[in-house]
Parts: structure tokens; sequence; C-alpha cells
């Protein structure tokens, strides 16, 4: 029921088009994040020709990592690369497929970051990517069989156009995935994880998931709770400009880790587009949320629910819902949202007004959310990178309508 999926080649320039094309219209980058992410990536380029200190290193399924990791003489893992190459180089990956690459090196002590990236117009596929110690590192433009997973010794990482299976992270601290496509799972009912590593207190600091596609994560097996992603032990979370779909159970689980104790906490979540679920009740589930979490300005197909833990510091400003119970009302913060059915809390009970749902929840014309959003604060963009307010207000969702 939704568009196909995007080729999984990688991205060129005009990468923007590859992640807007199944939902959105394309569109230039405007987002001042964007524009820094097409700096990020060029200036190590601009640095490789000017400054032999940041040479460009060369990878091949062929090579051999007792070689300098020169063009002419490639070296074969990622892990050597990146001990030769210096801050801010670029390592270029000859086309092939390459097996797991376990990244357990010595941290550079600062960026820029050392760029991955295929050769020219190459695919690279790499069964997996995990970032056992390691720092300042950017992959881009891979498809991953498997998982990326970022263990408590990875700090800095990026993860840019990649198309993989699943991703763990676990006590790991900035962490990015940008234009990126997560799912679908396997047969194992595997999720993706954000919290602490098993029995540790060591909180993932700092992550980021921008304009992200995440989807297909299905019970394939009786008895198993599958989401697309379970969130407990987490501190500094956002998530924006994203999309969700064909979840089994909820969108999102946030809950507690087990060994810890400890729940999300300084979390924003916006400009998304939640269609949820198999067989779950709720796009979003609060088992455990010690918060802030402010929810704002996204567009959920189905509601959002309690779980029974302990939620503090909940905040929703400018959604559009499909349903909501006025049980919710007084467990949460609600402004300016617009809710289909059940209770708005205080916002406004109408039609989500969404174009052509689950596929598409950009708002219709004469849609009650346009216009409705929070005037005293919101994202400067949407989801489709258009300026907000258009017109006298922003409009409620996760898409301005222009
Ligand atoms: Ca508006
Ligand atoms: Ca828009």
């Amino acid at each position: 029921m939704h568009d196909p999926l995007p080729d999984s080649s990688p991205p060129t320039s005009d990468g923007e088009a590859w992640y807007g094309a199944a939902i959105v219209r394309p569109q230039r980058p405007k987002d001042r994040t964007i524009r820094l992410l097409v700096a990020a990536t060029l200036v190590p380029a601009a640095l490789a020709v000017a400054s032999p200190a940041s040479a460009a290193r060369y990878l091949s399924t062929g090579g051999s990592d007792a070689n300098p990791c020169t063009r002419s003489k490639p070296c074969r893992s990622f892990a050597r690369a990146y001990t030769v190459a210096k801050p801010g180089a670029v390592v270029y990956v000859a086309g092939g497929s390459y097996p797991s690459q376990r990244m357990n090196v010595r941290p550079k002590a600062h960026g820029p970051k050392i760029l991955f990236r295929p050769a020219g117009k190459a695919r690279v596929t790499i069964d997996s990517i995990r970032v056992t110690r390691g720092s300042y590192m950017t992959f881009r433009g891979f498809r991953v069989t498997d998982d990326t997973f970022n263990e408590q010794g990875a700090r800095w990482i990026t993860y840019s156009w990649i198309k993989m299976r699943q991703f763990f992270i676990r006590g790991a601290d900035h962490i990015s995935y940008r234009y990126s496509e997560v799912g679908p799972n396997g047969s194992d009912d595997g999720m993706n994880w954000i919290t602490a590593p098993y029995q540790t207190n060591d909180t993932p600091n700092d992550i980021l998931f921008d304009h992200v596609r995440i989807h297909d994560f299905k019970k394939h097996n009786s008895g198993a709770h599958v989401d697309c992603i379970g969130i407990d032990d987490v501190n500094g979370l956002v998530i924006q400009s994203s999309r969700f779909w064909n979840c089994e159970h909820f969108s999102i689980i946030f809950g507690k880790d087990l060994a810890n104790g400890r729940a999300a906490r300084n979390v924003l979540i916006q400009n998304t587009f939640f269609d949820c679920c198999y067989s779950g009740y709720y796009s979003l589930g609060f088992g455990d949320v010690e918060g802030p979490m402010r929810i704002r300005f996204n567009s959920f197909t189905l509601g959002v629910g309690w779980l029974g833990g302990s939620v503090r510091g909940l905040v929703f400003d400018s959604n559009v819902i499909s349903g909501n119970s006025s049980a919710n009302c007084d467990e949460a913060v609600w402004r300016y949202n617009v809710v289909a059915s059940g209770s708005a809390c205080g916002g406004r009970r109408a039609a989500t007004g969404f174009r052509s749902p689950p596929r598409d929840l950009h708002l219709r014309v004469g849609a009650a959310a346009v216009n409705y959003g929070n005037p005293n604060s919101h994202p400067r963009l949407d989801i489709d990178g258009q300026r907000r307010p258009h017109g006298r207000r922003p409009d409620a969702g996760a898409d301005e309508r222009h």
C-alpha cells in the first residue's frame, strides 16, 4: 500500500530526490542543517586536494591491510583505512560486497570526520557495520545487509544515505542517522533499539534521526512483540522529518532500561509522519518517560497510549492525530492539536485532512489543521523542507501546506 522502496544506489549530489521521490515532491535543500551536511561532505574533499595531511585513502575487496591504502595499493578493511587516515580524509570504497566491518580502532581526538563513501558511482554492499570503539567517522551511500551497531565506545558517528535492515545504539554518543532507510526486519522478529548496553549505566547521549524512513518491522512468529523502535535509557534524542510505516505493534515504544531503571529524557520529535500499525494500538506507546519530551508538528494515523509506567514531562503541541482518548488529557500538556475522533484535549476536533492516508499525510486544501498550529513556537521548516509558517500561522501536523 506504500510506494515502492527507493533505489538503493549510492546517492548523487541531487540526493534529496532519493528521499523525496516516494513521499514528497523533491525539494532543493533549504534547511540550514542540510546545507551544513552538504558543506561537511564537500569540505573533506577540498582538503583532500589541498592538503596531504588529509590525503584520500582507498579500499577494495581485493586489497590488503598490509598496504598503505593508496589508490594503487588499496587496503581491505574499513578499520585499517580509518587507522591510517587523517581527520577530514575521504576513504573511497571500490564496488563490491564486503564482509561485516568491525571498527575497534584508536579514536581520533577531533574532526573533521573521516568519510567512507563509494568510489565514483560504485555499488558497495556491506554485511554489517559495528563500531565497538572509534570516533569521527561518516558512512555514506552504502547498502548494509544486516545492521549498523553503535556500541558504547562509539562517538561522533554519522550514517548518511545508508540503507540497512536494523540499527542499534547501545551507550554510544553523538550518533546521527540522516537520509537513510531502515527495514524490513527478518524472520527473527528483530527491531531497533536505543538504550544502554546490557546491564550497564552507560546512557547514549545526543542522538539524531533526520529524514530517516523506518518501516516494515513485522511479527513473523507468534507471541513476539515488534515495534519499529524501542527506546529506553537515552539523554538527548531528536527525531525529525522522518517517516514510520508498517510497524507491527507501535511505531515507537518508550520504556525503562531493565538494568539501570532509566528512561528517555530531553527528547524532541517533530515534523514526522507516523503511519501505524499492523496489530498494535498506538503510534507511540508510553511505558516510561523521564522527560522533558516535546512531540510537536507530527501527523499520526493512529493515536498514542499510556502503558502503565511513570511518564513525566510530555508535551503534545500542534500535531494531527486520528484519534485520542480523553483519559490522555491529564497525562500530558496538550495544545493546538487537531484530533479526528475522541478528545482533542482542548484543541480542535476535526477531520485529519490528510491527503491520502496512510500513504500521504500531507494536508488537503481546507484542512482544519491549516493555520491551526502554535503561532509562538514552531520548527522553521516542515517535513518537505518548506518554510513555516506559510500564511498567517503555522499548520498543525508535519506538513505546512504551501
Ligand atoms: Ca499556514
Ligand atoms: Ca509542505
